[in-house]
């Protein structure tokens, strides 16, 4: 049985709305942002750690190959923002190199979870003395409306491959308004994984040790925490797919029985027939056209990009 605290959580959210609406829908869906409590930030971290999922240490690997060269394309003095931060890991190999060039430098971490932040400020402050750290915290709207406010030479890192779950008419909308608080000189440093054989995307969406399963069914469990809901996890199932066509892989959870749930925060009576399936996730993968017209559609110009030998990953540079 959820708290009262527990359940105003969504409850007296926009997310609400939002679960509420993706519920009635059809076909059914929720949004992905909802996988990122506690304990699907934790199962997230543990899935950039599995041997099926290339994406995180691809791009580190890249990041760090290659620092030296994006921050000379990107100029001298600059000011790091970073949108979606988190815990900021993989940016630390872009600090460590931008103070070996400048003696002092500013960071920006914009991330909607403030303890994400306080572990970023903790790490970073004891790694690197001579780096301020102004935390954000904000959503992606926010985080872009506070980015006008910051001044001098910036790089915005948007890594990590976030701008994937978005339909790519929505990255649009949201690197245009990145576009609009930045000046003649300064840089976006985008993240995104390549279009490939299904052969790798699918066991990195669907792992051996049932971690990317877990975390696809924590959106669930956070329901039956924060709204009283009573999913039952055991009969749904993971299900991950390569859409060949939108070049994206979808993950679902599919009821594996006809079954009745409730959601008493909502007052939301719902059906489920078997295998009836509630879309959780879109993890776009990119070609290099896909990318190129989604900079230029945003108003940036493709300056360079970097990958692994295999072009599992792309780590791009782009110029106002
Ligand atoms: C955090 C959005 C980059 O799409 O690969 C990992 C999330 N979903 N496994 C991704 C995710 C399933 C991840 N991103």
């Amino acid at each position: 049985m959820a708290t009262s605290k527990q359940l105003q959580f969504i409850a007296t959210d926009a997310m609400a709305l939002e679960v509420r609406e993706g519920l009635s829908a059809t076909p059914k869906r929720l949004p992905a942002k909802l996988f990122y409590d506690e304990i699907g930030s934790e199962l997230f971290e543990q899935i950039t750690e599995l041997p099926e999922y290339y994406l995180t240490r691809t791009e580190r690997y890249i990041l760090e190959r290659f620092a030296g060269e994006i921050l000379q394309q990107a100029g001298p003095s600059l000011t790091l923002v970073e949108l979606g931060a988190g815990t900021a890991s993989k940016t630390c190999v872009l600090i460590e190199e931008l103070l070996q060039r400048q003696s002092r430098a500013l960071f920006y971490p914009i991330d909607v979870s403030p303890s994400a932040l306080e572990e970023a400020m903790r790490q970073l402050g004891r790694q690197f003395p001579s780096l301020r750290v102004n935390p954000i915290v904000a959503d992606y709207t926010g985080g872009v409306a506070a980015l006008s406010r910051i001044s001098g030479r910036k790089l915005v890192l948007y890594i990590g491959s976030s701008i994937g779950n978005f339909e790519p008419q929505d990255a649009v909308r949201i690197l245009r308004r990145v576009r609009q608080t930045l000046r003649a000189g300064d840089a976006l440093l985008l993240g995104a994984d390549f279009a490939k054989s299904p052969k790798i995307l699918l066991p990195a969406y669907d792992d051996s040790q049932g971690i990317t399963a877990a975390f696809n069914k924590n959106i669930l469990a956070r329901l039956n925490r924060e709204l009283d809901a009573d999913f039952d996890l055991d009969r749904f199932r993971h299900v991950a797919l390569w859409n060949r066509s939108d070049s994206r892989m979808e993950i679902y959870l599919e009821s594996t029985a006809a079954q009745a749930v409730f959601v008493p925060a909502l007052d939301m009576d719902l059906s489920f027939e078997p295998r009836e399936r509630i879309h959780t996730e879109n993890s776009y993968k990119y070609t290099d056209e896909m990318i190129e017209s989604i900079l230029r559609l945003s108003g940036f110009t493709l300056a360079q990009t970097w990958c692994d030998r295999k072009r599992w990953f792309g780590v791009h540079l782009a110029r106002v």
